[in-house]
């Protein structure tokens, strides 16, 4: 063990203590990345493994974060702790909707057993936003016992929030257009559980019954397998909120009861496992080409080489060989 090791390994016990500014100071050191933060993470990822994580995503204005909330109030009263991470899709332009995130789950989100968390998916590589998964890893070894991760369904950050997740939930409000957003979005199919949210508006019930048809079609079909309950939710009126979040558990429990908890565990350390190595490849190409681009880019210009046989040359010059 070196001096310098002490803090950050220090700074797991007081996570796993559930201490909430080394919580924070690690969610930081998580998003911001580096070397630094790995030895901290990776023992902490050892500490882990008891959460149920689940995954909300619904088109933006869906009502996810009210929902959140509200699940969270009915989670504090069964005595549960929660962590949250949304993902905010911001440009980093606009600064995005992190504060509205706080400010919607503001009556949760500041009670000792809950943590919310919202980061930009801006400098990702696409998909989840950098340090997500290492968020929900933190909050896991930190004795949390749901963690929610929202995202907004607009493309790869839903489909691998549902790869990370061990139950998804798609919200989908009634009069945001004519058709159900969820099929708009291609995302029907990837629910365990369907939220209809803003269930006070009068356009819910038929939102409820186009949501049941469609999946009918998908059960016959053949796409979907299994069976996904629609509820009825209105954050305003604190309806079906209950309901949600206990199909939510019944979900992981059918999950456990049939062996495939462990088999999605499994698949989800088996992708996080191949996303790390793009990324450290990713890291190590980007910091490897430097130096050698001018060159190549002028035999391209000269015409003595393709593009194809330059990228070889150019792996080769990181030390990745490949065949031509
Ligand atoms: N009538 C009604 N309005 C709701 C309900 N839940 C949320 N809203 C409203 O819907 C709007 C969007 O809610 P959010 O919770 O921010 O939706 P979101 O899906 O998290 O939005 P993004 O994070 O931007 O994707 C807000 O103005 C809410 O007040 C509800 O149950 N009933
Ligand atoms: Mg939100």
């Amino acid at each position: 063990l070196t001096v310098q090791n002490v803090p950050s390994l220090d700074l797991v016990e007081r996570v796993c203590a559930g201490d909430r500014r080394a919580i924070a100071r690690m969610l930081s050191r998580a998003e911001s990345g580096g070397a630094e933060a790995h030895e901290a993470l990776d023992a902490l990822y050892r500490r882990g493994g008891q959460a149920h994580v689940v995954g909300i995503t619904g088109v933006s204005g869906s009502g996810k974060s009210t929902l959140v909330a509200k699940l969270i109030a009915v989670a504090l009263r069964q005595n549960r702790k929660v962590g949250v991470v949304a993902i905010d899709p911001s440009s980093p332009f606009s600064g995005g909707s992190i504060l509205g995130d706080r400010i919607r789950m503001g009556e949760v989100a500041g009670h000792p057993s809950v943590f919310v968390r919202s980061m930009a998916t801006r400098g990702a590589l696409g998909g989840l936003a950098h340090g997500t998964l290492e968020s929900v890893d933190i909050f896991d070894a930190a004795g949390y016992d749901m963690i929610f991760i929202e995202t907004v369904g607009v493309g790869q950050d839903e489909v691998d929030v549902v790869r990370a997740a061990h139950t998804t939930v798609v919200v989908s409000a009634p009069g945001l257009g004519d058709d159900i957003q969820a099929i708009k979005a291609g995302i029907l199919e990837i629910a365990d559980v369907h939220a209809v949210s803003k269930g006070d508006k009068p356009e819910a019930d038929k939102t409820v019954s186009e949501l049941k048809s469609m999946l009918g079609l998908a059960v016959a079909a053949g796409g979907i397998k299994r069976h996904v309950p629609v509820i009825k939710t209105s954050s305003s009126a604190g309806e079906g909120v209950a309901e949600l979040l206990a199909a939510i558990d019944a979900h992981r429990e059918a999950l456990v009861a049939s062996g495939q908890y462990e088999q999605r565990r499994q698949s989800i350390r088996e992708r996080r496992m191949l996303k790390a190595a793009e990324q450290v490849l990713h890291e190590a190409f980007e910091r490897g080409r430097q130096g050698r681009m001018a060159d190549l880019v002028a035999d391209l210009a000269a015409g003595t080489i393709s593009p194809r046989s330059a990228a070889s040359r150019l792996l080769a010059h990181i030390g990745m060989e490949v065949t031509r």
